[in-house]
């Protein structure tokens, strides 16, 4: 367990390698009822490059007209968004100890060179409960800094099986993804391979 800041609590290796591939399996079987999209930035329009889709009652999503926002359905298929496998609530339950399940869970695909900027997240109403990342697949470059844009920066490596918690005074912290890190040994599982090189799935409250 490594600290990055008040409240950011990082697990190297939380999952092992089966339970990274059972995993795996939920998440590309998510994939199968919601299909990957492209959200854009509002204003500009221009896209992410992050591939996307959700799990759970509310997904996140951003459009050129409507901007960063949940939505309980998929923006293309206009279908509910499939449930947050059980052994993600499990994880919620395990790392966060917050009383209600989340609500949402992100699945962000990053292909070789995609990257995040520097942002906080912000569009839920409950910033009480903590924010649980997990990630697979190759590592990457993660920026955290603190709860004003130009506060200062630490960088550090987030692996596949690895999880973030962000509580606290993290919860509000700047972060974003700087780069992926050369994915040939620490390849995504393999009911995963082929999407890109690493998925990170973001569990939060929303309301
Ligand atoms: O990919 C990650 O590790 C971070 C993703 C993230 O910050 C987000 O989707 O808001
Ligand atoms: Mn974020």
């Amino acid at each position: 367990m490594l600290e990055h800041g008040p409240g950011a609590i990082h697990y190297p290796r939380w999952l092992d390698a089966a339970a990274q591939e059972r995993l795996a399996f939920e998440i590309a079987a998510a994939i199968a009822r919601a299909p990957l999209f492209v959200s854009r930035l509002p204003k500009s329009g221009l896209p992410m490059s992050v591939r996307m889709t959700n799990c759970g009652p509310l997904g996140w999503m951003s459009d050129k007209d409507r901007g960063y926002r949940y939505e309980p359905a998929h923006p293309e298929t206009g279908t509910p968004w499939p449930p947050i496998p059980s052994m993600l609530l499990d994880a919620w339950a395990a790392l966060t100890g917050y009383p209600k399940p989340p609500e949402a869970c992100l699945i962000n695909v990053y292909s070789d060179n995609a990257k995040m900027g520097l942002h906080q997240d912000r569009d839920e109403s409950d910033f009480d409960a903590p924010i649980l990342s997990l990630s697979l697949g190759a590592d990457c470059r993660f920026r955290l800094g603190g709860q004003k844009r130009g506060d200062k920066t630490v960088a550090f490596t987030l692996s596949g099986g690895d999880a973030l918690v962000l509580s606290g005074p993290a919860r509000r912290f700047f972060h974003g993804v700087d780069r992926i890190l050369p994915s040939i040994l620490t390849p995504l599982p393999q009911q995963l391979a082929g999407l890109g090189a690493r998925v990170n799935l973001t569990l939060r409250r929303v309301t």
